[in-house]
């Protein structure tokens, strides 16, 4: 299956800037899962990230369960470890942490992960992933035991991605980890713009239309909206529609 990178990379080639809502599967309660897949429904947002650093896969699979009954919107993992795959996904990041030196995040989970995924018949989609400095430590900085690209060196960022895109990764994700203090500079998406010829997603700590709209103009395709969208459901549509402005002609 193919559907899913055609779909991004179509819209990337045509300009679309897009709106990917980050739901974690542990979300509390089905009500609050529920006003959010309305809000995104609404909002027309894009695609649905499904990840989460610590779930169980239990819940994973009734929670695409239940968002698959809500929205025609396509679910697409965002694992944060082998344990959180699942056929009834649309597609998966599968995801290269590019920025780290932990061979685990760069190859061998992807060997013990690859034949379930095949026999799942899940789309993957070969994501080379950025961890950024983002002030404080993030859940990803720490569960990956990592170092992120420092804030303000967008010169390692642009050559990571340059790296990722010889290796024949299909997408490029930048992320600050949830609940970042600062988004990523608009610096150094821009110079990873100039460096590949690939989607661009950006996400970590981006809590208004106006940084979102920054960040599609520094060079993003795709914007992840994770912690605002789960503490204020409203700002889905009100990002969305930011987002989707940056493109319309
Ligand atoms: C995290 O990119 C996502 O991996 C989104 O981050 O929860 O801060 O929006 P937030």
């Amino acid at each position: 299956a193919t559907k899913t990178i055609h779909n991004i990379t179509e819209g990337y080639r045509q300009g679309k800037k897009r709106l990917a809502v980050l739901v974690d599967p542990d979300t509390p309660d089905s009500n609050a899962l529920q006003t959010i897949i309305k809000k995104a429904n609404e909002a027309e947002a894009d695609f649905i990230f499904l990840g989460g650093s610590l779930l169980v896969k239990d819940a994973l699979d009734e929670c695409i369960d239940a968002i698959k009954s809500m929205t025609n919107i396509p679910v697409i993992l965002f694992p944060g470890s082998i344990m959180q795959i699942s056929g009834k996904a649309d597609a998966m990041l599968f995801i290269s942490l590019i920025s780290g030196r932990n061979p685990e995040l760069l190859i061998g989970s992807h060997v013990i992960a690859a034949p379930y995924i095949r026999q799942a018949k899940l789309e993957t989609l070969a994501t080379g992933y950025i961890l950024v400095d983002s002030g404080r430590q993030t859940t990803a900085s720490y569960m990956s035991g990592s170092a992120p690209v420092p804030h303000n060196k967008p010169e390692i960022a642009a050559c990571t991605a340059m790296a990722g895109e010889m290796l024949g990764q299909k997408l490029i994700y930048m992320d600050g980890g949830s609940g970042a203090d600062n988004p990523i500079s608009a610096k150094m998406i821009g110079a990873v713009r100039k460096s590949v010829d690939l989607p661009i997603i950006i996400g970590g700590g981006i809590r208004d239309a106006e940084t979102a709209v920054k960040i599609c103009k520094a060079g993003a395709d795709i914007v992840v909206v994770g912690n605002a969208s789960e503490e204020n459901p409203d700002l889905i549509k009100t990002i969305a529609e930011a987002v989707h402005n940056v493109s319309k002609p």
